[in-house]
């Protein structure tokens, strides 16, 4: 039996700006990174694994520091002499500037550098692994459906990374785009996508596994649930690619809750609090949360929202209110009556009525809470992760 560790998509170095974290907190998503990565190479260790595949975007090439090279270099020096596989992705692409192409990484790791299929025969044990790599954030040419594989009595396993363009999650690019039913060798045990964020397998009329293993840290409010890394086992006895186990592992130490509430029900601020803590259920430690509040709110818990972050503060490591209540024109002349203020509501609720994306929505929306804590002559540095105002 072959054992062998897929993940792919870790995204080191990753900025969270873009989801409204603030750098403290971005800070810690990235130490997180970094600590799940490792214990999945310290599983390749324990368990132990014959081979490591990571299937592209290990880390930003645009974001990488000189620690986190240093950081995969010791970490993959760990674990010699398991070869390790990477197949450069869209975001770690084999260029000349990066990393892969201008450090040196030990004998036991091989790095695929060019957009066509090489493969590499282990010794020690019959297990050939095909792999290509971007050359840019946009490949120079698709290699999907070129793969060719010997029925020789070995396993055969290949690492890429791409989009199966019939499970493209709604938003997500598309880059090396295939499909599986297209592309998949009668003689190939398992293919070790990366690309997309969660955990997904595709079944197609060949009897070779195909899975994403999903990154293993969630990396925005879209990658939501548990996330995985996937230990694979392939037997491989001649003209059986169907002895293939795949078991995924649950390993994130961070949740994503986008929590939509009609905020109307809520008499006191206990009571929304009580909700939340219930929504967050039995999920792992580092909870970052946004809750979108609609229709109606009681003045009560509109007074006391504010607090509603320090309240949650035992259970999550990013709380912030998208109070979306503040839309209904009623409370907008209500608050402000025929006022500057009510003017100010009254624009920011058109454009955020009228906002192109949900980005630049909560953007505005942010916008929104700073501009009327400002009025309200209230400290603004509460509102700056978008949480309070009363
Ligand atoms: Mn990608």
């Amino acid at each position: 039996m072959i054992k062998i560790i897929h993940t792919s998509d870790v995204h080191l170095d990753t900025s969270f700006a873009e989801e409204g974290l603030p750098p403290a907190v971005g800070g810690r998503r990235r130490e997180s990174l970094r600590e799940v990565f490792r214990s999945i190479m310290d599983r390749a260790v324990s368990w132990p694994a014959d081979a490591v595949l990571i299937a592209g975007d290990l880390f930003e090439q645009e974001r990488v520091t000189r620690d986190t090279v240093a950081f995969l270099r010791d970490t993959f020096e760990r674990i010699a002499p398991i070869p390790v596989f990477i197949a450069p992705g869209n975001r770690d692409p084999f260029v000349s500037g990066s990393p892969y192409a201008t450090e040196e990484w030990p004998d036991h790791v091989r790095i695929f550098t060019r957009p066509e299929w090489d493969g590499v025969k282990l010794d020690r044990v019959p297990l050939t692994v095909y792999g290509f790599g971007f050359d840019g954030p946009d490949i120079s040419r698709n290699p999907f459906g070129a793969l060719r594989v010997p029925e020789d009595g070995r396993a055969h396993v290949a690492v890429a990374h791409g989009s199966e363009e019939g499970r493209r999650p709604a938003g997500k690019q598309s880059c090396a785009p295939f499909a599986a039913d297209q592309i998949m060798p009668t003689e190939l045990h398992y293919l070790a996508l990366g690309h997309y964020h969660n955990t997904m397998t595709i079944r197609v009329a060949s009897e070779g596994r195909i899975y994403y293993s999903g990154s293993p840290e969630p990396l925005g409010f879209a990658d939501t649930g548990t996330h995985r890394y996937l230990e694979v086992e392939v037997d491989p006895v001649q003209g059986e690619v169907a002895r293939t186990r795949v078991t995924p592992c649950p390993i994130n130490r961070t949740s994503y809750h986008p929590i939509v509430m009609d905020g109307g029900p809520f008499v006191t601020l206990d009571d929304l609090a009580s909700a939340v803590r219930l929504n967050l259920g039995d999920t792992p430690a580092e909870r970052i949360v946004r809750l979108t509040l609609q229709n109606a709110l009681s003045t009560p818990v509109r007074d006391e929202l504010h607090l509603l972050s320090e309240r949650l503060s035992d259970v999550t490591a990013f709380f912030e209110v998208d109070d979306q209540t503040l839309e209904d024109s009623a409370i907008g002349e209500d608050l402000a009556g025929n006022t500057s203020l009510g003017a100010f509501l009254a624009q920011l609720n058109a454009e955020i009525h009228d906002a192109p994306d949900d980005r630049l929505g909560r953007m505005l929306s942010r916008a929104r809470s700073l501009g009327l804590s400002a009025y309200r002559g209230q400290d603004a540095s509460a509102v700056k992760t978008g949480v309070g105002f009363s």
